[in-house]
């Protein structure tokens, strides 16, 4: 039985996160998305409405798939989330280059503290390669369109932000 933790910050789930899933599917039995609750960081949306979103956005995978995708919040370290849910891999996703360097650094550390857990790296598909949670919410706040980039509730949470802050 394979099964992976495909760890993140999430905020918010784009289309390239889940072209990610979705590929993952067709490796994997089980697959938790596991949503870093980083207090360190000032993420716009909270872990329970990004947990909210991937759950709602990864539910029309189980009509197509075999695979179980369960998704949680995590504290602390990765490697120790990932031995909790049972994972044998950690699944990152590579758009480019930059992606590369700090993906590597991750997954030796993550090797040397658990030896027994293996990342894999799926590449991006060359639609989403451009495509960051960041530069969504960059573009969305600056008035422009980010229909292509995310699935339609992620759109309409980002709306329901921005009436919330000018309400
Ligand atoms: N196409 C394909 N893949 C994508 C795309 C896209 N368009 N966008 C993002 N991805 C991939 C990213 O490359 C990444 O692999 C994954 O999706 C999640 O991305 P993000 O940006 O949501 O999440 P990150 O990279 O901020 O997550 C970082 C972690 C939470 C995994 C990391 O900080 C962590 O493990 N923290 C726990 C503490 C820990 O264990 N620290 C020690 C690490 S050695």
């Amino acid at each position: 039985m394979c099964r992976a933790v495909y760890p993140g910050s999430f905020d918010p789930i784009t289309n390239g996160h889940l072209d990610i899933i979705r590929r993952g599917c067709t490796l994997f039995d089980h697959i938790t998305v596991g949503v870093l609750n980083n207090d360190q960081k000032s993420p716009l949306f909270t872990v329970a409405e990004r947990i909210e979103m991937i759950r709602a956005v990864v539910a029309p995978l189980a009509e197509t798939t075999r695979t179980t995708i369960e998704v949680e919040s995590f504290d602390g370290l990765l490697v120790d989330f990932a031995k909790r849910k049972q994972a044998n891999c950690i699944v990152r996703g590579l758009r480019a280059v930059s992606d590369y360097e700090y993906e590597l650094q991750m997954a030796q550390m993550n090797r040397h503290m658990q030896p027994d857990i293996e990342t894999v790296f799926l590449m991006s598909a060359d639609t989403y390669s451009f495509v960051s949670s960041r530069l969504v919410k960059e573009i969305f706040f600056l008035g422009r369109s980010v229909k292509q980039f995310v699935p339609p509730i992620v759109e309409a949470r980002l709306k329901a932000k921005a009436s919330q802050a000018t309400a």
